[in-house]
Order: structure tokens, then sequence, then C-alpha cells
């Protein structure tokens, strides 16, 4: 920790800001360059107070930078968390309002719910998969408040991993009998196939992504609870999206999730 108190809640209300009025900022790390990773989880956490103390309610967690072409196209190497509030979510099927948005990018996920608890450290794939409830196809909307969408891993942790909207699919699948690794993942922008991959590009098992969250929250005296949704983190790079733009996402044995901007 480098950073005293006054500097993380003003960087915290700076940050917010910024997603809140759909706005882009110079990354934070430019005027700290000091800051440490501890410094930008205070922060993400200081921002996550914000949005509670205004109503809102966490819905779930996610992962990100958790396949090899995220980490490729961001320019980093390590997995990081953030969460996600009630108003993220969006109907699939539905709309998102670019206006609201500053660069928005879509990424194909598997969202796990949890029927049980999940508490780090010592958390595997074997923990995940017996507290999981079902799994769902995803498409997470990512937006980082950073101009041109260019990043280190302490901005992008401090700005809560670049969290902004997700649809999640409404067929719900048991993980028994599912071998995650290999089922197929096709991601189309106006019925033109943009990526494709597979789940084993998550970390080789999407829920691999799962229990390093909840061994990272282990560490900092949290856990996930029963009913969270956790997004496994981008299975293909993110594609860039503009209004007039329809996303569908299809995950071989999950169904499929669609979303248009507006
Ligand atoms: C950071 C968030 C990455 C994922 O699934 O990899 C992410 C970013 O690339 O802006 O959500
Ligand atoms: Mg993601």
């Amino acid at each position: 920790m480098t950073l005293d108190h006054p500097t993380l809640a003003q960087l915290a209300e700076h940050v917010e800001n910024a997603e809140l009025n759909a706005h882009d900022i110079s990354k934070i790390t430019d005027d700290h360059p000091e800051m440490d990773w501890d410094d930008a989880y205070a922060i993400q956490d200081l921002i996550r107070q914000r949005k509670i103390a205004r109503g809102a309610r966490i819905v779930g967690f996610k992962a990100g930078l958790t396949s090899y072409a995220k980490m490729k196209q961001m320019g980093v190497d390590t997995p990081v968390f953030g969460f996600l509030a009630d108003y993220f979510s969006l109907p699939d099927g539905g709309e998102a309002r670019c206006a609201e948005l500053i660069h928005p990018k879509v990424e194909p996920e598997i969202a796990f719910v949890l029927k049980h608890p999940l508490s780090g450290p010592g958390c595997h794939i074997g923990s995940v998969l017996a507290a999981t409830d079902f799994i769902v196809p995803a498409i997470e909307i990512i937006d980082s408040r950073y101009r041109d969408f260019k990043f280190d891993l302490t901005s992008v942790i401090a700005d809560n991993c670049s969290s902004s909207r997700f649809v999640v699919g409404g067929s719900m699948t048991p993980v028994a009998g599912l071998d995650l690794r290999t089922l197929g993942v096709v991601l189309e922008k106006n019925g033109q196939v943009a990526a494709l991959g597979a789940g084993a590009a998550v970390l080789n098992h999407p829920a691999t992504a799962v229990a390093m969250l909840a061994n990272h929250l282990g560490a900092r005296g949290e856990s996930l609870p029963a009913g969270a949704l956790i997004l496994s983190g981008g299975i293909t790079e993110a594609v860039a999206v503009s209004p007039g733009d329809h996303i569908s996402l299809r995950i071989q044995g999950l169904g499929g999730v669609s979303i248009r901007f507006a």
C-alpha cells in the first residue's frame, strides 16, 4: 500500500464519476506511478462501497484477463477480479445504450451461478464444480474508463476491471457430465462470425478462474455467497461495438444470448 486514504477516496470518486458520466480519463498510474495492487483493489472496494451507499446491490463477481487472447490483446499477463452491480445486468435480447458507455466491447463468457458459498484459500476446480448450481452463457460488455482502452494492471483493477454491463442467457445447464474445456463458442456481430473459441481458452478450465477469484477474495477476508453470478472471463479477444450492432453468442450445449446496441 503506497497511497493514503484521502488519495484512495479521491481516486475512487474520480474513476467512478468517469463511469457514471461516460467520459474517459487518463490512466491513474500516470499521476500515481508508485501505486500497487493493494492500492488498486482498495480503490475498487471504495467504488463498490460508493455504489452500495447509493442503493445498488452487488449481484456477483468476475474474473478478467483469464485467457491468452485477452492478455495478448490488452498487453498484461495476470488475471484480475472485479464485482458486478445490479444495474450492470441487461435482459437477453434487450438493448445496451451506447450513450451510457464510452467505447464498449463485448466478450463471450461462461457464467457460473453458485448454490453454496465458496471461500478460499484452497479452492480448486473440484470445490467450484461442487458449489455450482448451473452455468449460463454470458456476454460481458466491458468499457474501460481509460482513454483508448489503454491501461496497466493497477489502473484496470482500480477501474473495477472495465466492468460495465452483462447479459446472461436463460437456459440453466448443470455442470455434471459437461466438459467445460471442449465447449465451442461462437460470437457473431451482425450475423457474421466475429470470434471463435472453446472453454479451455480460460486457464485450461473456466472453473479455475472461479477458484482463483474465491482464493483472491479469501485472502481479503471475503467469500463468494450462494446465488452469486460469476463471469469467468472472456474466452476470445473482446470485439468493439457501435450503435446499431447486434451481438449474438452461442455456446455448445448451453444455448445462446444476444444484445443490441442502440
Ligand atoms: C479488462 C477486463 C477483462 C475479461 O473477461 O478478460 C475482462 C479489460 O480488458 O478491459 O473482463
Ligand atoms: Mg470479461
